[in-house]
């Protein structure tokens, strides 16, 4: 019998790491997306529907609608992301536009509407400031009892066996605390990646996957203009593939290991706003069921994403 495929969201703001994310989610059977929701984040949500639907388009995959989302965090200012962003919002790779229009409807909408006709099936792919399913929640609050999971690049836990990080503001988190705080502390479990695992991409992932790349293709020039970019303004390529960790552990999840605990998100803090302070210990006692990555695999990655995109 075919193994069942996982029903998901992506709930994006493209970015050209979250490009990587789609391009690798559009090869993984073990995936059905039933919708990609766009939220502002490394760019006003606008450009990042339009990069969202550059990547579909060039898979040929208008049958995955792509709904718009929120343009602003629910209290903060959208922050300018454009150091690392460009101005295609992509690190500037320039992707062909062939005139893709998004799906009627909203996004906020449709993460309830998805949640409500399929309870206990669809796990929300999040890799952006969470915005849209914070909205979803508020909207329709009994949704935190069917949404099955959250998968997320999100936070910093400080359970990494290794690396330099215990405790630092992550960027979904930073865009947007309020956010945070309402999805991650709702009760719906949450399989978190925080900076304490993403920080550990080894350097070589980069180099390794460009060379294994067919020149002249597609996933090669994405690779080698992002790259190019980052490394123009002093930044690692290896940050490209933080997104892609959410998605590759969503087709394989012997892909990482996790520690359950507690978490509160620090939205006021005088020095700590958007900090994600992670406990074992019974000290924090909320609903908060969070699964906080301490171990990634990142040789399964690398064949991963050889085997399914870079080949
Ligand atoms: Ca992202």
């Amino acid at each position: 019998m075919e193994k069942l495929k996982k029903k998901v969201i992506i709930d994006c703001d493209p970015g050209a790491d979250d490009g990587l994310a789609l391009m690798l989610a559009l090869h993984c059977p073990e995936l059905d997306i039933r919708a990609v929701t766009v939220v502002a984040g490394n760019r006003n949500v606008d450009v990042c529907v339009k990069n969202a639907l550059k990547i579909l388009e060039h898979y040929g995959r208008g049958d995955i609608p792509v709904y718009k989302g929120t343009g602003n965090p629910l209290m903060k200012t959208l922050p300018q992301d454009d150091v690392y962003s460009g101005k295609d919002g992509m690190a500037e790779v320039f992707l062909p536009y062939g005139g893709a229009e998004p799906a009627n409807g909203k996004a906020v909408r449709k993460i309830e509407e998805l949640a409500e006709e399929q309870p206990g099936e669809i796990h929300i792919i999040s890799i952006a400031p969470m915005t849209n399913i914070a909205l979803a929640i508020l909207g329709e609050p009994e949704i935190k009892e069917k949404i099955a999971s959250i998968i997320t690049i999100n936070g910093c836990y400080g359970v990494a066996r290794s690396g330099q990080f215990r405790s630092r503001t992550e960027w979904n988190v930073y865009v947007d605390p309020d956010a945070a705080k309402i999805v991650l502390e709702s009760g719906i479990p949450v399989y978190a990646m925080g900076v304490d695992v993403t920080e550990q991409i080894p350097q070589d992932l980069y180099s390794r996957l460009l060379c294994s790349s067919e020149k002249g293709s597609m996933h090669w020039h994405y690779l080698e203009a992002a790259g190019n970019f980052l490394r123009g303004r002093g930044l690692n390529p290896a940050g490209l593939f933080v997104d892609v960790m959410a998605v590759a552990w969503a087709c394989d999840e012997s892909m990482a290991k996790f520690a359950e605990g507690k978490v509160l998100v620090e939205r006021f803090g005088e020095v700590s706003s958007g900090r994600t302070v992670f406990d074992q210990s019974g000290n924090i006692n909320n609903k908060s069921r969070l699964f906080a990555a301490y171990e990634y695999d990142f040789e399964k990655l690398r064949k991963l994403l050889i085997e399914r995109v870079f080949k």
